[in-house]
């Protein structure tokens, strides 16, 4: 038979961004208010349709960056090219209010909800120029709480700005050589450019040093930590250092070598030497960490939403291929009417549908801390301060293995270039690692835990309860609700094993991450099914059901388990000791 000749596979195709999301819909229409809602409506139906065009078009022309550090004369230039798709990108994220949306503040508590749902359609299309905009938006925060009066007025509004061209991007130079995870032996040293006894925010220093990644490279400002005096973490200050000096010139910062990475490689990230930097002094000498921490929490939800994102268009993908493939022989039927195939997919739908709501439960509590700081309570600051890490490692874990389901849901072809998994899931898996990693990330939820006190668990544990006793009867929850009632006794008692004379167990705080995980985005699938219940046209038997199954799902009873387990070993060494 000819090449040409025989069965020509119909390809797939993928539902509108915003049209095609029923999920998120609905959940934007539970908790914005109608008048946003229209507004966020109106605006991501403009915006998908861009997404499908230009910004589409754009995105296929996103090539690896290059670097050439030397001219004929052999001086040191570093010129880094990155390509035209990839400057269009970050355009595209300026004039969409990207980072601006949440500094305007015109939706009040809900313009973070708002910029973060137009993150989540962007992020699949937008070449990972994601990366850099999340740190932009985490150094404007930084700026907004802890910068001087020149950066608010000079830097802060083209961090923020909608003017392609003009908008700045920035970056974070927190990871050196001897660690990443642990900043307490950064070698970078700050000295003052003028000595002063006692150095005050705005103050100049030259900076040099290493930093080991720096993703943001052709960006126009970094937040770096350096040492500024003492041992350790609190030795640490945090500086705004600008790329370049006024007259487009070095400001000793020389590109040491652009990294060779397995995804991302759009993104140009790069070992930096710092040689003879100028940086000007951001917030108080010491206090680096705890003020760089702002631009963590918020590119930690960055992450978060990426991986959501992530999933989101490997299931579109699945989904649209169930639609095309015929399988089973000549009786037959398409994929999408198979219901062992479908049933996969639908346990990932199940999984994206979880995401979802935590994260933006989540975000929505950022928002709040942002726009009406003064009608946020203590409570709702803990149980923000306590989500933050849970969701980003939460988020990276669930969706790269569901990502990985949807590749093989399009059998051979899941694994050709054409389609985007390679792409997909080389990208997204980085989300497990940059902006700290799983264990990391379960250890700050145990610093989290032991700072206040327990508090932080006892919010959310009373949050959670809250909802779930407003859960109507007539919705037939009753099995759900006393699992997770359960759960959140459990996660009390682990809490406890915190504050015993004995230390607790080290293995504790990885399953205690995922625990709060899914024990939270129960009770957020519980508050959609409540507000669903007896609505036409808003899913209320999927949300019902939603709730069901993803309660006792396997990975939360396996968390469980191992709670269970370590916590009965703590009490038999404690009954030995005594
Ligand atoms: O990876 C990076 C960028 C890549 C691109 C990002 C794109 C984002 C998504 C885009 C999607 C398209 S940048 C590097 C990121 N690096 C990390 O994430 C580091 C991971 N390690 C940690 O997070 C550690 O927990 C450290 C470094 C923060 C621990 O530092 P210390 O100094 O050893 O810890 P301390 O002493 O406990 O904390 C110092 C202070 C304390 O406050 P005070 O002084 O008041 O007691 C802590 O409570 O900082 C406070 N603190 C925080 N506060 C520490 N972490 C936080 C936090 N997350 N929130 C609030
Ligand atoms: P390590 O800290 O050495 O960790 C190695 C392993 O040890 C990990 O599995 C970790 O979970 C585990 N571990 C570490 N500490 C503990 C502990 N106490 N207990 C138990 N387990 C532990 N950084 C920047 O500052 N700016 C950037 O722009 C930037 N861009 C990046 C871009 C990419 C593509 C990547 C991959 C990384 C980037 N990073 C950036 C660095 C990133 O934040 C770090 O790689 C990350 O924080 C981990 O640090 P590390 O590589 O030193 O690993």
């Amino acid at each position: 038979m000819h090449v040409n000749e025989g069965h020509q596979q119909a390809p797939y195709a993928l539902p509108g961004a915003w049209d095609g999301n029923p999920a998120l819909k609905s959940l934007m229409k539970r908790t914005l208010s109608n008048e946003t809602f229209a507004a966020v409506s109106q605006d991501c139906e403009g915006f998908q349709e861009r997404l499908a065009g230009p910004i589409h078009d754009l995105r296929l022309k996103v090539e690896e960056p290059s670097l050439v550090q030397f001219n004929q004369w052999g001086q040191r230039v570093d010129t880094l090219k990155t390509s035209e798709g990839w400057r269009g990108l970050k355009q595209v994220a300026a004039e969409e209010g990207l980072v601006a949306l949440p500094y305007e503040r015109k939706q009040g508590s809900s313009s973070r909800t708002y910029a973060f749902v137009k993150s989540y359609l962007w992020l699949p299309e937008c070449g990972y120029v994601g990366c850099p905009i999340a740190m932009t938006d985490g150094c404007a925060r930084v700026l907004e709480l802890a910068g001087t009066t020149e950066m608010k007025q000079e830097i802060l509004p083209l961090l923020t700005s909608r003017v392609a061209g003009k908008a700045w991007t920035a970056g974070q130079w927190m990871t050196e050589k001897p660690g990443g995870s642990d900043v307490s032996l950064t070698e970078t040293v700050a000295t003052p450019v003028t000595f002063s006894p006692e150095p005050k925010p705005g103050d100049s220093f030259v900076l040099n040093g290493f930093k080991w990644f720096s993703s943001a490279t052709d960006g126009n400002v970094a937040l770096a930590l350096a040492r500024t005096g003492g041992e350790g973490s609190r030795g640490l200050s945090l500086f705004a250092v600008k790329m370049r000096k006024e007259d487009g010139t070095t400001n000793g910062i020389f590109i040491h070598r652009l990294k060779r990475k397995f995804g991302t490689k759009a993104v140009p990230t790069a070992e930096l030497s710092l040689e003879g930097c100028i940086g000007q002094l951001v917030g108080q000498p010491g206090e680096g960490v705890r003020i760089i921490s702002s631009v963590l929490n918020i590119t930690r939800l960055h992450s978060a939403v990426t991986s959501v994102a992530s999933l989101r268009r490997a299931l579109d993908i699945a989904s649209g291929f169930a639609r095309v493939r015929h399988v089973g022989g000549k009786d037959g039927s398409l994929l999408s009417h198979n219901e062992m195939h479908t049933s996969v997919l639908a346990s990932s739908e199940l999984v994206h549908r979880a995401l979802l709501q935590v994260v933006f439960g989540t975000i929505g509590l950022l928002g709040k801390s942002e726009a009406e700081p003064l009608k946020f309570t203590e409570e709702e600051g803990h149980r923000l301060r306590l989500l933050t890490p849970v969701v980003k490692s939460f988020a990276a874990d669930l969706a790269s293995r569901e990502m990985m389901k949807c590749m093989e849901a399009l059998g051979g072809q899941g694994y050709m270039e054409e389609n985007e998994f390679g792409r997909l899931i080389a990208d997204q898996s980085v989300e497990r690692i940059w902006e700290g990693t799983t264990n990391v990330l379960a250890l700050d939820v145990v610093r989290v835990i032991l700072k206040s006190k327990g508090a932080s668990v006892k919010a959310f544990i009373d949050w959670a309860t809250a909802v779930l006793t407003s859960t109507p009867a007539e919705l037939n929850l009753a099995v759900p609700r006393q699992i997770i009632t359960t759960d959140l006794a459990l996660l009390g008692k682990a809490t406890k094993s915190y504050f015993q004379p004995t230390p607790a167990d080290p293995r504790l705080a990885r399953p205690l991450l995922y625990l709060i995980g899914f024990a939270a985005s129960s009770v957020h699938l519980a508050e959609q099914a409540i507000w669903s219940h007896g609505k036409q046209g808003e899913d209320a038997e999927v949300n019902r059901a939603a709730v069901e199954r993803w309660s006792d799902n396997g990975g939360v009873r396996e968390a469980r388990r191992t709670i269970e387990e370590l916590l009965r070993r703590g009490e038999d060494v404690r009954e030995r000791e005594t």
